[in-house]
């Protein structure tokens, strides 16, 4: 892709579709190089498309990429080659007649397909990913979300595929002629093309059943390649836990009689909604508690729901156009993430959504592909599945809820998916059934669908004791961001309350009540408070309620203060999050000025309390005492410079190690209770703790701190405990060590494919393990697959955006080996090679001689030859 031939899509561009397709009859007759696929389309002109006086009818385009045409036939007639032209990225046809049968035959190479878009083989498995633009990859079609239509499937295969589906029901099976097998799938809720799923292979599966809040019985299936059969169950309850969750908080019921998942090895992303037939990357499903961290545990159990979720908010009820995305992305993430804090804790879960927009949604906001939750153009939408379309979108979404509490929240969302049942619709519908189910006026609102940018907050006050008032003064500033330099104010709801001197919130009014939400609609405005018997400390954005950055002038004294006493969890954790930027930022100074490093004394006071409180959720606790990570660090910074985020990191842990062995060590101790293993939130927390402490006893280096990870890591109660004790050993074991426990893990799980990815991550995201040279050896190791994202993602990204160390070494040839996989890959996968990119696009940031190195590689991207459209946009527009 060169300049010339980039093209741009514009939402301002947006037109209803020429022709509707009401039904879509497909035949695939599968083979790994020549697979051929009919394609039966009942076509309509679309009434609402058509002008006033109209005289011929438009022609119609049909999507299609990599496509050998065999046949065209409309009303069973072959169409002559004049009535038709294939062009680039689809075909124009004449139409005579405003409803007519069209039959499309052609063929396509599964095996071939290294993009995992479209139709391909994961391990010998046939599977189907669509979303967003792949069906074209399979048929001709109008591969746009407004043509919903009903699909029927047929699946014609080698009887070494046993297991044949597709969306919806199973209506029809048999044998052919020559021995082949035969299903027939009709799914009967209308929908767009990227909700089609196939899949054939030797799958066995896990079944359960589900009766809905009606009384209809559901069968759920998992199906998954022999050898994973056992990692099944966990995925199947959160399945059951988010079926029922969405009944009782939103009222929707699950709608065919079955709902199937299958866990395919290679995939782009975590999860597909396929209607029906929700396929999942592997390591989003497949979990043992010999084999899978709690983490694992946690995100398969949000990822199930998410997909699930979908059935209503992205299936019933789906997008006009891929600038809507966010419709069905903001919010099911929003639902999933209310589900995982009511089936685990409320404030962990908060605390790591916010950590992850903080870290990468906070500069993807400030970095060159910067767009607003609805985007107004792109090049290639695949590029648009981003943080600031799911995270900030949900924040979004949290943030109507916030201001119109719950019980208005789901009197709109009943309105939403009443209205729109069917329908493809707009982000606008969404904001308009709130409003109407409520009589609410979100007009100001919704600028945060417009506008790119994480809003600033600066916060002062003032307290006048003869008239006993506080007065908050807000101001809200968002910076510009590519293509939007004029930002008018947004509508920010700011959740607070006021703490008193003796720890204790202050009542707000009359009613006693303690928190309350500000609406914050200028660029500057001033709230007063009456009757505040002495000066309060302001508790400000309690529960993030809003995507911003928040400045206030806290002293340390102020936030040890807070960390003790605020009532809001989220806040407690934030003070202490805002204590360790101060300590970390006040050593990198020490460091670039070449001074000696200060032990960050108010910080070891501040975790001290913490670690000493039994009080505290232990999840709470091991989350303060994490110090934020580097590339949290450098979206804080002005101008990074990664060697100084480094060395004050290391400083910072190591002092905190140090001064705080004692009661870590107590509490290891305390937490090192040998339990049966089970993932839920109570155990999950003291496992977090306990890991936590074990890391820090580590960096002392003291031989009987390490003796304690070795005694872990050999009674190999489960995947975290071992994972952890591992991590550990290879960060501050002596390295021949480290290296024999490396080697007799990967002896022990070779043969299960998620553990070796993990074994993979630990090594290429390890500071003092993962150097370039070990990387590439990585590369080399008979496991590693450039074809499998998984495998990429835990090698290269590991390296490049969890190795702040290596990766930024000062020679640029971290930044010179990422651009170098990205060309290669760009080749076999345009979707990863240009997420790949992504750490090297925020150059800007960087101080100069890092900068220039970072550009330089992103550089010779560009120099290398054709570009994907994927690659393209993200390295042109970063290059700009
Ligand atoms: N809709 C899915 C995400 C998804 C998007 C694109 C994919 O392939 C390019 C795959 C999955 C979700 O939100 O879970
Ligand atoms: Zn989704």
């Amino acid at each position: 892709m060169k300049e010339a031939q980039a093209r741009t899509v514009y939402l301002k561009d947006y037109r209803a579709p020429d022709y509707l397709i009401d039904h879509t009859d497909l035949h695939f007759d599968l083979e790994p190089q020549a697979t051929l696929v009919k394609s039966r389309l009942k076509v309509r002109r679309n009434p609402e498309a058509i002008n006033a006086g109209e005289k011929t009818l438009p022609p119609l385009w049909l999507d299609g990429v990599d496509l050998e045409l065999l046949s065209i036939a409309i009303d069973g007639k072959l169409l002559p080659a004049q009535r038709y032209h294939e062009g680039e990225g689809g075909l124009t046809l004449d139409v005579e007649t405003p409803e007519f049968e069209l039959e499309v035959h052609t063929r396509i190479a599964p095996e071939a397909n290294t993009s995992l878009e479209g139709l391909y083989l994961s391990n010998g498995m046939y599977c189907t990913q669509c979303e967003a633009e792949g069906f074209r990859k399979i048929t001709y079609y109008p591969d746009r979300p407004d043509v919903m239509s009903v699909f029927t499937t047929t699946i014609v295969a080698p009887s070494k595929y046993p297991v044949l589906l597709a969306n919806g029901n199973k209506v029809d099976s048999g044998t052919t002629e020559d021995g082949r097998l035969r299903v027939t799938w009709e799914d009967p809720f209308a929908k767009p093309s990227y909700l089609f799923a196939l899949v054939a292979g030797d799958l066995q599966y896990v079944e359960d059943s589900f009766t809905t809040a009606s009384g209809r019985e559901v069968k759920l299936q998992l199906f998954t390649e022999p050898k994973n059969i056992r990692k099944c169950d966990h995925a199947m309850i959160s399945l059951k836990h988010a079926m029922r969750w969405d009944e009782e908080v939103y009222g929707r019921e699950y709608d065919l009689d079955v709902f199937m998942i299958v866990a395919v090895d290679h995939f782009n992303m975590g999860a597909m909604e396929n209607k029906g037939l929700n396929i999942f990357n592997s390591a989003c499903v497949l979990a043992s508690p010999e084999t899978a961290t709690d983490g694992a545990f946690q995100r398969i159990e949000s990822i199930v729901a998410h997909e699930y979720f979908h059935n209503w908010s992205g299936n019933r009820v789906t997008c006009r156009d891929w600038f809507q995305l966010s419709l069905k992305e903001g919010f099911t993430v929003f639902r999933d993430a209310e589900f995982s804090a009511d089936m685990n804790s409320r404030a962990v879960k908060r605390i790591e959504d916010v950590s992850l927009l903080r870290t990468a949604q906070f500069s993807e906001d400030a970095g060159p592909m910067a767009h607003p939750v609805r985007p107004d153009s792109y090049m290639e939408i695949s590029n648009f599945y981003t943080l600031t379309i799911y995270e900030k979108g949900a924040e979004v979404v949290r943030m109507i809820h916030t201001l119109l509490g719950p019980e208005a929240f789901r009197r709109g969302s009943d309105l939403y998916f009443e209205r729109h049942d069917g329908s493809a619709v707009t982000c606008e519908d969404f904001i308009c059934a709130m409003e109407d189910a409520n009589n609410a006026d979100l007009r100001q609102f919704r600028r945060w669908y417009e506008q790119a940018g994480t809003p600033v907050l600066t916060v002062t006050d003032q307290y006048d004791e003869a008239s006993a008032t506080y007065r908050l003064t807000i101001a809200q500033r968002t910076p510009a961001t590519p293509g939007q330099t004029e930002k008018p104010p947004l509508h920010i709801p700011v959740s607070i309350g006021l703490i008193g001197a003796d720890g204790r919130d202050l009542p707000l009014d009359d009613s006693g009540k303690t928190s309350t939400v500000l609406n914050l609609t200028e660029a500057e405005q001033t709230f007063t408070f009456s009757n505040i018997p002495h000066a309060p400390l302001p508790s400000l954005l309690r529960g993030f309620s809003a995507p911003v950055k928040l400045h206030y002038g806290y002293s340390e004294d102020q936030l040890l203060f807070l960390m003790q006493h605020d009532s809001d969890a989220f806040n407690r954790w934030d003070a202490s999050r805002r204590l360790a930027i101060k300590a970390l930022e006040s050593l990198q100074a020490q460091y670039r000025d070449g001074s000696e490093m200060t032990e960050p004394a108010a910080l070891i006071k501040g975790l001290s309390a913490v670690l000493e409180n039994a009080a505290l959720d232990p999840a709470l606790v091991a989350m303060m005492l994490a110090l934020p990570s580097a590339q949290e660090l450098a979206e804080e910074c002005e101008v990074v410079d990664a060697g100084a985020i480094i060395a004050a990191r290391k400083f910072a842990r190591n002092s905190l190690a140090n001064a705080l062995s004692a009661p870590l060590l107590a509490r290891y101790q305390q937490l090192d209770q040998r339990k049966p293993y089970r993932p839920v939130a109570d155990d999950i927390a003291e496992r977090s703790l306990k890991n936590t402490c074990l890391g820090y006893l580590c960096a002392t280096l003291d031989p009987s701190s390490l003796d304690l990870a070795r005694l872990q890591l050999q009674r190999d109660e489960n995947m975290t405990d071992v994972a952890a004790a591992l991590g550990a050993l290879v960060e501050y074991a002596p390295r021949e060590e480290a290296e024999k426990y490396l080697g007799a893990f990967y002896d022990q799980w070779q043969q299960d494919t998620q553990v070796v990815e993990n074994w993979f991550l630990l090594q290429s995201g390890s500071a003092s393990f993962g150097t370039l040279e070990r990387v590439r050896e990585l590369m080399q190791h008979p496991a590693f697959e450039i074809t499998n994202p998984n495998k990429v993602r835990s090698v290269i990204s590991g390296f490049a955006s969890r190795n702040f160390t290596q990766f930024h070494r000062e020679d640029g040839s971290g930044y010179r080996f990422l651009a170098e996989q990205v060309s290669v890959l760009d080749k076999l996968n345009p979707q990863i090679a240009a997420r790949l990119v992504i750490p090297l696009t925020h150059w800007k940031k960087y101080c100069d001689h890092e900068s220039a190195r970072m550009r330089a590689a992103l550089q010779g991207i560009m120099d290398a030859g054709e570009l994907s459209r994927d690659l393209y946009e993200v390295v042109s527009k970063s290059l700009a």
